[in-house]
């Protein structure tokens, strides 16, 4: 018997500033709807999926943040999605920004900002929570870029690791499931430390811009889309696994994110696409049986890691200048 899931990626559309949460909760609630009469049984929504991708708007006084967080999961506003999944009997990914009240490194107990994710089953449990670990864009009012990206003054990087957890989904009785949130896709660490779990199904939310406002040389439109897809194909085929990555689109508060929600294999196909800047939503039926070919052959960790020859992976963070050839 195939071990099969039907996911659903559930790309949103734009979010505005002025917009509530529960206009935002009600999209998804509908996209959940649907998800259920096409007989999925996972949805994934988007990293910061309840409000406007707010990183691109600049608070001198970082508490006057708070206001795009969430003290609590779930709240008030977004109930109705652990309704919906116990209606429906769908697991759910969802990305919200959180505020949690815990102790530090130092042990000090502190109002602490995180990108956030979990992973919510059909009874409404919350399975598993990931905070984002690669944080992108800065901390500080960069006034070179015309839209902001303060990832960096708003969270903190995440302190749970890549975690991954086996939990019954859909019809199986166990699925290894792990998150990533947006800019983590780009960094094979990430990937690997989830493969190193086993991991069969990887959920993804991201908010990227269509434009490189770093400014720090030209990137052609085009290849944004590109390097996201290639990163998660990557990084699926390198750990047999599935992803299942879904986007916000759309012009934002005035500023555009690229969309193209994509579900890929562990061959690193890509098995559906989202072609709308919409709230829409693309399926597929995964077979996690897919995910032994590569995981026995290949990429067989246990028979072909070489860790003694990986140190610097985790030894250092910036690149080293290489030994310089002389002749002799
Ligand atoms: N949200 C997020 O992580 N976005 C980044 C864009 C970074 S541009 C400063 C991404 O990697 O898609």
């Amino acid at each position: 018997m195939p071990r099969l899931i039907t996911v659903a990626a559930a790309q949103l559309g734009p979010i505005q500033k002025s917009e509530s949460r529960s206009v935002a909760v009600e999209r998804m609630v509908r996209l959940m709807e649907r998800a259920h009469k096409r007989g999925v049984e996972l949805v994934v929504f988007p990293e910061l999926a309840l409000t406007t991708f707010f990183p691109r708007h600049y608070h001198r006084d970082i508490e006057q943040a708070d206001s795009w967080f969430e003290n609590s999961m779930p709240s008030n506003e977004t109930v109705p999605l652990f309704d919906a999944a116990r209606r429906y009997g769908i697991g759910f990914h969802l990305g919200y920004a959180e505020i949690a009240h815990e102790a530090d490194e130092t042990g000090a107990i502190r109002k602490r900002r995180f990108n956030t994710s979990i992973l919510v089953g059909p009874e409404g449990d919350i399975l598993l929570k990931y905070r984002k670990v690669q944080l992108p864009g800065h901390a500080e009012y960069d006034p070179k870029r015309i839209v902001q990206h303060l990832e960096k003054r708003y969270f903190e990087v995440g302190n749970l690791g890549f975690p991954v957890i086996r939990a019954p989904m859909g019809g199986l009785d166990g699925i290894n499931m792990g998150m990533m949130i947006c800019n983590d896709r780009r960094w094979p660490e990430a990937w690997r430390v989830l493969g190193l779990q086993s991991v069969e199904l990887v959920a993804l939310g991201y908010n990227t811009p269509s434009l490189n406002m770093e400014a720090g040389g030209f990137e052609a439109h085009h290849l944004r889309v590109f390097h996201s897809h290639l990163s998660i194909q990557a990084g699926c085929y390198q750990n047999a696994c599935f992803a299942v990555a879904t986007a916000k689109a759309g012009t934002e508060d005035g500023a555009e994110l690229f969309g193209h929600s994509i579900v890929v294999n562990p061959q690193g196909e890509i098995v559906a696409m989202a072609s709308s800047w919409d709230d829409e939503l693309i399926t597929a039926d995964c077979d996690l049986d897919m995910c032994t070919l590569g995981r026995t052959t290949i990429f067989a960790f246990d028979k072909h890691r070489r860790p003694e020859a990986y140190g610097r992976i985790t030894g250092q963070t910036g690149a080293v200048a290489p030994q310089v050839w002389t002749k002799r």
